[in-house]
């Protein structure tokens, strides 16, 4: 199951109590020799890229960290409560609900941070006139959500090909179906450049469910998902001259374009290239030719079918995917 933001409840540990106690000298005298509280555990967040996905919290919404034992007699202090350390897929951000602030996005594999100080032990009574109690440990309510990292993010209208694509180009095996909307949740592959001759590079391809005309009224599932084209570095507009959601290869780029617009306008300013898919149908060969389309933007006729097309439009995303630079994706 795809989750890509969840709540958590996250407890740190208390603080363990300062002991009181005496003892009676050969004098008669009582001396205070009670011994510190144990500081309780913190809750540490750490980006793992072994980590399982947010899904993997929804049954485990309520995190808590260890408290620090009470301090004993005799001076002797209580342990420390261990530190909790939450595993997150890299590129988790997390929130704090009741402030509503970003507290850190987790980038990289290895970056963490201390999200709560665990309550710190109370002080026993030796050398003092008093033990004191452990702090307790602060909650937090806290919101994770996550970004799905991807070079390339396919777009498209329903029934385009999107998953076609992606599975002959990744491997993968997502759903395809000749009824629009069956992808209902962003896949992600890998396509391995290493298998086209001199290549390295690696693409990580993700598929958005369709967006059509409507989704911007929250029709679909299409507009749920757009929120992961913050850290795309191109996005792939996937066209089907037959398809019934649109008019023209034109007209269909406009209603995708104007679905990113109202979702949020900065998107439009991810380079992107335009792929006209199912050229392996002579009607669609036939509109296509009809139509004279040139977006600005590179163009693509492909058939995920066949495979015709291919050949370009891969070498084409191979040159930038071998680039190291930051330009890489800049195929406007
Ligand atoms: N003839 C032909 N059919 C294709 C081609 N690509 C995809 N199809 C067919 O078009 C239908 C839709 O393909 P999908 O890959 O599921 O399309 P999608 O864009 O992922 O659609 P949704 O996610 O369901 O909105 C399927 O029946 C595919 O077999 C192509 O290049 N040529
Ligand atoms: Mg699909």
């Amino acid at each position: 199951m795809f989750i890509d933001r969840i709540h958590l409840l996250i407890q740190a540990g208390h603080g363990g109590n300062g002991c009181e106690s005496y003892f009676r000298r050969t004098d008669k005298k009582r001396v205070p020799h009670g011994g510190d509280g144990g500081n309780g555990g913190c809750v540490i967040f750490r980006a793992d890229s072994n980590a399982p996905g947010l899904g993997s919290f929804r049954f485990r919404q309520h995190l808590i960290a260890e408290s620090g034992a009470h301090g004993g007699s005799n001076r002797k202090r209580g342990r420390n409560g261990k530190d909790l350390i939450v595993p997150v897929p890299p590129g988790t951000r997390i929130h704090d609900r009741s402030r509503n602030l970003l507290i850190r996005r987790l980038a990289e594999h290895g970056d963490e941070v201390i999200v709560l100080e665990g309550g710190k032990g109370g002080v026993g009574n030796y050398g003092r006139k008093q033990a004191s109690p452990g702090e307790r440990g602060k909650s937090l309510d806290l919101e994770l959500d996550i970004r799905i990292m991807a070079d390339l993010f396919l777009v498209g209208l329903p029934n385009s090909g999107k998953s076609k694509l992606l599975n002959r180009l990744a491997h993968t095996r997502f759903k395809e179906e000749d009824y629009p909307f069956a992808t209902r949740t962003p896949g992600v592959g890998v396509w391995d450049l290493a298998e086209e001759e001199g290549s390295e590079a690696k693409l990580i391809l993700c598929e958005l469910p369709s967006l059509y005309s409507a989704s911007h009224e929250g029709r679909g599932r299409g507009a749920d998902f757009l929120k992961h084209l913050e850290g795309a570095k191109c996005i792939l507009y996937i066209l089907d001259p037959v398809s019934k959601f649109c008019d023209s290869l034109k007209d269909g780029l406009a209603i995708l374009k104007k679905e990113i617009e109202i979702f949020q306008k900065d998107f439009l300013n991810i380079p992107y290239a335009v792929v006209v898919n199912k050229m392996d149908l002579p009607e669609a060969q036939a509109k296509a030719q009809a139509e004279k389309f040139k977006p600005r933007a590179p163009l693509f006729f492909v058939s995920a079918l066949s495979g015709a097309g291919f050949e370009e439009f891969s070498a084409y995303l191979k040159r930038y995917a071998d680039q190291n630079d930051e330009a890489k994706f800049k195929i406007q």
